[in-house]
């Protein structure tokens, strides 16, 4: 398989994080992405500009992303910036100057800090995605794997959170309609839900978006993925939550996972891109699902019988030693089924 891996995308490296009220190194660590580019031969990605990521993102967001960390820097502060103070009730347009109202303004959690390099390695890994659709719409394959990092599928419209800056899944997807495509389905298979993406999609018609993730009840992001949550005005019943207890097995997800096939399938889309994180897996040090290495191509052979061309989009994972192996178990599973 054709596989997408900019090695900018390296270049963001917080030092660490909220965790629990105390502090901890930063689990979105660049080992992540190294540790899966080792396994293939990849490709760098193409430069498609600015255009693509604001027909998603909003300008004034994508201004804040690249002059944050200077701004920061600039109050005399060290460190990476990371907010504390956010805008709950009435979030509108201000534009306040002080760096930290502009923080709170673009996240909705203080775990996802902005470090120096963080414009550029999200700047290339939104590109990455776009590579590996661009190769996906005019090459031959019927499937291609953007190793994207920074994730994106917790960033919406004008806000950060989760570890993700740009959502790179969503201009890949956005991208494919003004490409020409129709009908985009998404299907994020990552532990946390997407909620970034589900937001910016979420009075879409031509965008189908189903995930399967752990109960927001007990998981982050905990205030959206809720199985009620089936979108809105002209998006109404094109987004579709299946939460899942934590300590789920291969058994059970497969089933959540025939179900979401079978709507997808039904909704006839011309493209799926796949938000594939690899945090499901037992070993992951932040989530509780219960997945081995072998479900992973299984999984993905249910999800190839879509039978559409299939954009794999890297999200999260976070047992590095096993990262490499349950990624490529899933491309296996993808190459052999289409
Ligand atoms: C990003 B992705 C906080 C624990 C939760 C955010 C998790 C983001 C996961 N101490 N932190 O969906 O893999
Ligand atoms: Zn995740």
């Amino acid at each position: 398989m054709r596989v997408i891996f900019d090695p900018r995308q390296t270049e963001h490296a917080p030092e660490r994080e909220l965790h629990n009220g105390a502090w901890a190194p930063y689990a979105e660590v660049p080992a992540r992405a190294e540790s899966i580019a080792a396994l293939f031969d990849c490709q760098p990605a193409r430069d498609f500009g600015m255009a693509p990521l604001e027909a998603v993102h909003a300008p004034e967001y994508l201004q804040f992303l690249q002059d944050a960390w200077t701004d920061w820097q600039q109050t005399g502060r060290g460190g990476d910036a990371i907010p504390y103070a956010f805008p709950v009730r009435r979030r509108r347009a201000l534009s306040l100057e002080r760096i930290d109202a502009r923080m709170g303004r673009h996240a909705f959690d203080a775990a996802t800090p902005i470090a120096r390099d963080t414009w550029k390695s999200a700047y290339w890994s939104a590109q990455t995605a776009l590579t590996a659709l661009e190769d996906l719409l005019t090459g031959t394959q019927p499937a291609t794997f953007a190793l994207c990092r920074p994730p994106g599928h917790h960033s919406g419209h004008d806000y950060m959170g989760g570890y993700c800056y740009l959502n790179s899944a969503a201009i890949a997807a956005r991208h494919a309609l003004s490409s020409g495509a129709k009908r985009v389905a998404v299907l994020d298979v990552d532990y946390h839900h997407g909620n970034g993406t589900q937001d910016i999609f979420y009075e879409s018609a031509d965008v189908f978006f189903a995930s399967i993730h752990a109960d927001p009840s007990t998981d982050y992001p905990f205030y959206w993925g809720h199985a009620d949550e089936c979108g809105a005005g002209e998006g109404q019943g094109t987004t579709l939550n299946v939460p899942l207890p934590r300590g789920t097995q291969w058994n059970a997800y497969r089933d959540a996972l025939a179900g979401v096939v079978e709507r997808l399938s039904a909704w006839k889309p011309e493209l799926v891109v796949v938000s594939f994180g690899a945090d499901t897996f037992a070993g992951d040090p932040i989530s509780e699902f219960l997945l081995r290495t072998e479900d992973y191509e299984q999984m993905a052979q249910l999800v190839a019988t879509i039978g559409v061309p299939i954009l794999v989009v890297m999200e999260g994972g976070y047992a590095i030693g096993d990262l490499g192996a349950n990624t490529a178990s899933f491309l296996a599973g993808i190459a052999t089924a289409l």
